[in-house]
């Protein structure tokens, strides 16, 4: 159900604010202790940004896609390690669950999950599966009431602080495809689960991620998501459809941010006498960067109003991820230029940003396989 206008525009507001006075002045912070700091943490908590995406009934603010991406693209703005934080709960640690759990699963689990007490992430990629996550090998052999699991995840957001794994194991040891996987709920301290070394990172210094390994990991049959044995790798992709749409506006944030902060230093900067912004050539960067953003706002908005009227969103998603990440690496890109020399010191923030963009040409699918996505299904529609 929708928020009420007022009420959706209060919550934008109430983020407006604190993504300006206390997210982005803490950015160093981050980026320096790798660490979201405990106050910070406890205000993302308070302001429920665990709970956007759950429904109502178990705790959530439901919100719908419309209204999560206008949020999206307000957390955005500020260093992608914050949103980060609540982010696998919003999505991908959480709507397994919200879209083919069953009603025990949902009442067990979403409930903490919106409140934060309970962080949820997504085990898909192994070392030998990230694109082709449909050959994934780690293996579930039922045992009795139970399933075993063996095997290694890979560059898990959020597992080292993580309560609930959803993790995507074959259950049809017959099966090399998509087809013979399964989505179990498999909560950290299992005995057979271990978290591995938090990786070092490009950027996004604060957001950590690390292997989960299983090591005869017995987890109940109960435990499938929506009891439903070998249909665990849709679950997986169904739940990337809506993670990709978050994404996409996350990126359209992050881009209007620089942006913005990129004009701000035109402005200020001064050169052959002048404001660097008056120069045309700075200014064609200005208005690519802005046509850019407005571009992929649209299609953001499209897309999710599309999913609300329950569309099927397979295509626009994957083509406002392409778009709206590939977008933002340029628009990071043209701010560093703009900068010039200051863009590649740390001090002025910007080098940061830049290195934060990267992550998403590749996370929830890369690029490239968002062109796979769209090319096979425009090729079976058309005649
Ligand atoms: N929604 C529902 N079902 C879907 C689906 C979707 N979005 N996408 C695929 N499926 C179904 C297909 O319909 C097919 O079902 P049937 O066997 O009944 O026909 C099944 O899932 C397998 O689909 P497909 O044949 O397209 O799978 P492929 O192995 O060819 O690969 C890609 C699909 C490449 C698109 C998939 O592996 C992918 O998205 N890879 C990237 C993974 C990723 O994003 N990783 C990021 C890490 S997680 S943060």
């Amino acid at each position: 159900m929708a928020l009420e206008k007022d009420t959706l525009k209060q919550l934008c507001t109430m983020l407006n604010r604190f993504v300006h006075e206390r997210l982005i002045p803490n950015e160093r912070v981050v980026s320096d202790t790798d660490t979201i700091p405990s106050d910070i943490l406890a205000e993302i908590k308070d302001l429920g940004l665990f709970a956007l995406s759950i429904p109502e009934e178990y705790g959530g603010l439901g919100l719908t896609m419309e209204e999560e991406i206008e949020v999206a693209m307000l957390i955005g703005e500020a260093a992608p390690a914050f949103r980060s934080i609540f982010g696998t709960n919003v999505g991908i640690g959480s709507q397994a669950i919200v879209l083919d759990g069953t009603d025990e699963q949902k009442s067990k689990y979403l409930p903490r999950l919106a409140s934060g007490e309970l962080i949820g992430s997504f085990c898909l990629t192994e070392p030998e599966a990230g694109s082709d996550a449909g050959s994934l090998r780690t293996s579930a052999r039922r045992n009795g009431e139970h399933f075993i699991l063996n095997g290694t995840k890979r560059f898990i957001t959020n597992a080292p602080f993580a309560g609930l794994f959803t993790v995507m194991a074959r259950t049809d040891a017959g099966s090399t495809d998509a087809r013979g996987v399964s989505a179990f709920l498999v909560e950290a301290g299992t005995p057979g689960v271990r978290v591995g070394k938090p990786e070092k990172k490009m950027g996004q210094q604060g957001a950590p991620v690390a292997d989960v390994v299983f090591e005869n990991c017995r987890v109940h049959a109960e435990n499938i998501i929506g009891h439903r044995e070998n249909m665990g790798f849709k679950t997986a992709m169904k739940v990337l459809d809506k993670g990709r749409l978050h994404i996409s506006a996350v990126c359209a944030g992050l881009a209007r941010r620089i942006l913005r902060d990129t004009v701000r230093y035109a402005k200020d900067r001064r050169q052959f006498g002048e404001s660097i912004a008056s120069f045309q050539l700075i200014q064609a960067m200005i208005a690519d960067s802005e046509t850019e953003i407005y571009a992929a706002e649209c299609m953001i908005r499209d897309a999710a109003k599309a999913r609300d009227r329950g569309e099927d969103t397979k295509r626009k998603a994957s083509c406002t991820k392409l778009f709206a990440s590939e977008m933002v690496g340029r628009v990071a890109d043209r701010a560093v230029q703009i900068y010039g020399g200051a863009g590649y010191i740390a001090d002025y923030g910007i080098e940061q940003l830049y290195r934060d963009a990267r992550l998403f040409r590749i996370y929830e699918g890369t690029s490239q396989i968002q062109q796979l996505i769209i090319a096979k299904d425009v090729i079976a529609a058309t005649d």
